[in-house]
């Protein structure tokens, strides 16, 4: 009997090796955002190519809607290997990477037309290089588009004075805390899936975000009012977790690195759609868009520039010299 257990034994590790040999690496990629979400699309997209390009060595599986946790939750765990990509908010990486924080500053992009020809060009590669050359454990491998965020809040926001005192939820990173407390609000930071219900007890007077998170993740339920002031821009970059990364062939590792580009691309026409049937569907649902002259809100966080942007003084340059 006991014979037989150790002869077991002894065969076990080699059947694993043999099995791994044979086996398909799965890429389990986590996302926030619900089915149909344009990232989600796009990614899922990205995961077809990836498996027919691969011939199958490369397998895809998609978990929408937050199901394996927060960002935060879920980059520890790629971070660990046990899931293999994700897409996040650059917002969540300033605080481990603070390199990343030049693109998490109010107003640093003029536009959205802005923000795209740098995360297009070399200086969004450099960006993409930030995370991926530092102690983070990811490789950053393209670019999604997620917009501009804009004030969401129970009453309205007509001017910067009206968001006086107001509690504001904001993603983890204490540079947007500086930034709405700098507008006069009062920055709060908690995860994506705390935001409905802090709403809906008025633990928060609002948010901030694009039209298709508004939408999509309920809030507009309690916020009816949407004001443009566009003080952030921020894209979210595609990630793979560097322990899969090094089981990749270099031939693979060409290929995810190519099909995430693709994906940059595909997720911004999918973005452009989503944004506008958005705005149609929140208007409907009876949120006002409100027009602001945005100066005073760029004015009121010059200080936060002034505070973040001094190791950026270079990059901020250039980025103002793209047009
Ligand atoms: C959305 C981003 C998502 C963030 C979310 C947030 O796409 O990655 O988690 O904002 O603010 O726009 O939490």
């Amino acid at each position: 009997m006991n014979f037989k257990r150790t002869l077991l034994a002894a065969a076990l590790p080699l059947t694993l090796v043999l099995a791994n040999a044979a086996q398909a690496l799965e890429i389990k990629f986590a996302e926030i955002h619900p089915a149909g979400y344009p990232t989600v699309v796009a990614e899922e997209q990205l995961g077809k190519t990836l498996e027919k390009a691969s011939n199958g060595e490369l397998t895809f599986k998609m978990f929408a809607g937050g199901v394996l946790g927060s960002e935060k939750e879920v980059i520890e765990q790629v971070q660990v290997g046990a899931l293999q990509m994700t897409r996040v908010s650059l917002g969540i990486v300033g605080p481990v990477v603070p390199d990343v924080n030049v693109f998490n500053m109010p107003f640093v992009f003029r536009d959205q037309a802005h923000m795209r020809k740098i995360i297009d060009g070399e200086i969004g590669d450099e960006i993409l290089d930030k995370i991926t050359d530092s102690e983070f454990g990811l490789v950053a491998l393209a670019w999604m588009d997620g917009g501009t965020r804009n004030l969401y809040t129970k009453k309205p926001v007509r001017k910067l004075e009206d968001l006086k005192g107001m509690k504001i939820r904001v993603q983890g990173n204490p540079l947007f805390i500086d930034t709405i407390n700098a507008m006069g609000g009062n920055g709060i930071a908690m995860d994506t899936g705390e935001i409905f219900s802090a709403l809906q007890t008025g633990v928060i007077d609002g948010a901030e975000n694009n039209p298709p998170t508004l939408l999509e993740h309920n809030h507009y339920q309690s916020t009816k009012f949407y004001t443009l002031t566009e003080h952030l821009i921020l894209p979210e970059p595609i990630v793979m977790s560097k322990i899969t990364w090094e089981k990749l062939t270099p031939e693979q590792q060409e290929l995810v690195k190519k099909t995430a580009k693709a994906a940059q691309a595909e997720e911004r026409i999918l973005w452009d759609a989503k944004s506008a049937s958005s705005e149609a569907k929140l208007k409907a649902a009876g949120v006002e868009f409100i027009t602001v002259d945005k100066k005073p809100f760029y004015d009121a966080t010059a200080s936060v520039r002034a505070k973040y942007g001094a190791p950026f003084a270079d990059m901020i340059k250039r980025i103002n010299a793209v047009q």
